[in-house]
């Protein structure tokens, strides 16, 4: 009984998940991925650091869709054109008081998010100012010297341009392919292609969310997990979203060392588009379960209005950052929420 009540009035106050908990009370001594050998329990990273150089906004990103600089070739096909500059050097405070190096594309955590529409022709003017090799490697169909793997780009301004045709249809992440791999991923390089398809898909308020997590104290464990980099940003900073409008996600799921991540949405379900390649959604479910790169689009609408949870029901998970919350109004302007597909 005094355990309801506790748990009772835990949820009263709000205490909807607690805060991330101590993530290691053990100090251990690490070499940082710029080199440097710190002594830290998770808590703060790169101490030679003492200010974030990266500014990032997870609300500001979840609606930002680069449609990249337009012109047409004489055959009446969309070129676009984007300039992705990949660097090694930036901090990010990820948590009050949490430092983390990380490695970004145009300078966020994930890079920008570029779409095309199927068939287009898509040009990226990649330049490499970090330390260190970097390309970029794009899912998705394209000719093999396009692929981002064996073609590496030098480090301190080396340059490539990637061009191929957009396709196909669906959301894909993109990513550095240079090992050590797993690093050069968890530590931020990636971010997300869209390729809408030739006949739009319908109005609705669009959003990105990349499941990433942060691997704080370099030992290949998350110490924390986020939707969007920032944890549990979407649960302080609700997203506002109208009931009855139609919401479309881009979900891609970035976790590293952990095997699979999931998606589960509250008081609502939502038609899932494996890949969103099909224009046929695949199942009506609350729940979609992730393995790395894995991606889809989520389409559903609020008819309640009200906070509705979303979050990892991989418990770990949302206790330690991927957890967020849409607040549905029946009045919230229409402005700015429908994807005008940069045309
Ligand atoms: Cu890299």
């Amino acid at each position: 009984m005094v355990l309801i009540l506790i748990v009772m009035f835990g949820i009263s106050v709000g205490l909807v998940f607690p805060t991330l908990s101590e993530a290691q009370k053990e100090q251990k001594t690490f070499v940082t991925h710029s080199g440097g050998v710190i002594t830290t329990s998770g808590e703060v990273i790169d101490p030679v650091y003492s200010d974030s150089t990266m500014e990032f906004d997870p609300m500001e990103y979840l609606r930002d869709f680069n449609y990249g600089k337009i012109s047409k070739l004489p055959d009446g096909t969309t070129v676009r054109e984007f300039t992705i500059i990949a660097e090694d050097d930036k901090v990010m405070e990820v948590s009050p008081g949490v430092f983390y190096n990380v490695l970004t594309f145009n300078g966020t955590v994930p890079g920008p998010t570029i779409r095309a529409t199927e068939g287009d022709l898509v040009r990226i003017y990649f330049i490499n100012n970090g330390s260190k090799e970097h390309t970029m490697h794009f899912h998705g169909i394209h000719p093999a010297e396009m692929d981002g793997v064996f073609e590496i780009v030098g480090s301190g301004g080396g340059r490539f341009t990637y061009e191929f045709e957009a396709g196909p249809v669906g959301v894909h992440p993109y990513h550095c392919h240079v090992m050590p791999l797993e690093e050069h991923i968890v530590h931020g390089l990636y971010g997300v292609f869209i390729v809408d398809p030739k006949e739009k898909r319908p109005p609705a308020d669009e959003m990105v969310m990349v499941l990433n997590g942060l691997d704080t104290d370099f030992d290949t464990e998350n110490n924390f997990y986020a939707a969007n980099t920032i944890p549990f940003y979407y649960q302080h900073h609700p997203i506002q979203i109208n009931t009855n409008q139609l919401i479309r996600i881009y979900v891609v799921n970035m976790v590293e060392f952990d095997p699979i991540n999931n998606f589960h949405l509250h008081g609502n379900l939502y038609h899932y588009y494996p890949t969103g390649t099909d224009t046929v959604p695949s199942s009506y479910t609350d729940m979609i379960t992730l393995s790395q790169t894995e991606r889809g689009i989520m389409e559903f609408e609020y008819t309640y209005p009200g906070k509705y949870l979303f979050h990892a029901h991989k418990v770990e998970f949302s206790e330690k950052g991927w957890v967020g919350i849409f607040l549905a109004r029946d009045n919230l302007s229409q402005e700015s929420v429908e994807a005008d597909y940069g045309t």
